[in-house]
């Protein structure tokens, strides 16, 4: 058996965590041959449930699971990991406004970031998936100059999972006889999710919906506010999907995409489509066996895509210059 593969869950108290590491302890993420050890940071006053959900996986007998190490203490937790996977976040409170759940969480990043830069190996690759995800993983990028920008990721595979889901649910067909949805932009309601190159059952699915209007509108903001259609039902946010969709990204990463198919990841602009260099925007993107991905390059933005993709930077940059103010505050 290889060595295992050190795995940092941040948040690891909360609810998407509970979801979520199940199925990275039983292999379901990293492969049935790749032993785990677990590494569970949360903050000191949620110690005491953090030791139940120690308890519980022990008590799960998973035989990859080799390790489990429950900390509060950031540089122990960051410690050689090969793989970040950043959910803890403060969650937006009643009468909190976007900004100040921006700042709050800026810090957090600034630090896990500097974390990364002085503890974590340096081919760690890191999900952001904590809110405002996109401009925390920039923060992070920044703060952790030593690794390399494109190991810098966050989680926008929820919002393809929801609108792959949307378009067979229209049609009526199963969800893997969609493909290549497009997500671009910030995870919020600003984002694009774009079917002008996806396919059903291989034709174009703008031939087979037929409904111009319904792409354009419902569709789109049923999944643009999907994430809050969620809350106003369950109380709670999405956690067993968050946490589905974060086992996709990070298998899609490691064992690589399909031929013929892409996926949609936040990554580091690098100027494609006109994306501010640098941002983190989410994008199509091509994996390869080596865990390297590629942009999607060559595909064709019309003016309605244009005008949704240049709205969703904007919000992008303004993020950005506000968190770069609070961390230089
Ligand atoms: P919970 O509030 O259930 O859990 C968050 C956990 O993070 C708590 O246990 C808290 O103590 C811990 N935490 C807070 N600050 C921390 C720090 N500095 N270091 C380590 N742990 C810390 O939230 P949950 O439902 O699990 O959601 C977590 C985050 O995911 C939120 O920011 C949420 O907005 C975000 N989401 C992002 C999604 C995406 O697609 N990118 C979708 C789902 C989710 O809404």
């Amino acid at each position: 058996m290889s060595k295992p593969l050190r795995v940092l869950v941040t948040g690891a108290a909360g609810q998407i965590a509970y979801s979520l590491l199940y199925s990275i302890a039983k292999g379901d993420v990293f492969g049935p041959d790749r032993p785990i050890s677990l590494v569970l940071l949360d903050i000191e006053a949620m110690m005491g449930v953090l030791k139940g959900v120690v308890m519980e996986l022990i008590d799960c007998a998973l035989p990859l699971l080799t390790e489990i190490i429950p900390t509060s203490d950031i540089s122990m937790a960051f410690k050689d990991i090969d793989v970040g996977v950043l959910v803890g976040a403060m969650p937006r409170r009643e009468g909190m406004e976007r900004k100040d759940l921006l700042k709050a969480n800026v810090k957090i990043f600034k630090q896990q970031g500097q974390a990364l830069d002085q503890f974590a190996k340096k081919n760690v690759k890191v999900i952001v998936v904590g809110n405002p995800a996109n401009t925390n993983a920039f923060i992070c990028k920044k703060y952790a100059p030593s690794i390399p920008p494109q190991n810098f990721t966050c989680l926008t595979r929820l919002d393809q999972n929801r609108a792959q889901s949307q378009i067979a649910a229209r049609v009526g067909v199963s969800c893997q006889d969609v493909k290549n949805v497009i997500i671009w932009g910030n995870h919020s309601s600003t984002q694009f999710p774009d079917v002008t190159h996806a396919t059903l059952k291989g034709k174009p699915v703008l031939e087979v919906v037929k409904d111009d209007n319904w792409i354009k509108n419902e569709f789109i903001s049923t999944v643009q506010t999907r994430g809050a259609a969620v809350i106003a039902a369950r109380k709670l946010s999405s956690a067993m999907s968050a946490a589905k969709a974060i086992c996709d990204h990070l298998k899609d990463w490691f064992h690589g995409t399909p031929d013929g198919q892409w996926v949609s990841m936040g990554i580091t602009s690098d100027g494609s489509y006109g994306i501010e260099k640098g941002l983190i925007y989410s994008m199509p993107v091509k994996i390869g066996a080596g865990q390297e991905y590629t942009i999607v390059q060559g595909l064709s933005i019309d003016d309605f895509a244009r005008s949704k993709m240049d709205a969703t930077m904007k919000e992008l940059i303004e993020e950005r210059d506000a968190a770069l103010q609070t961390c230089e505050a």
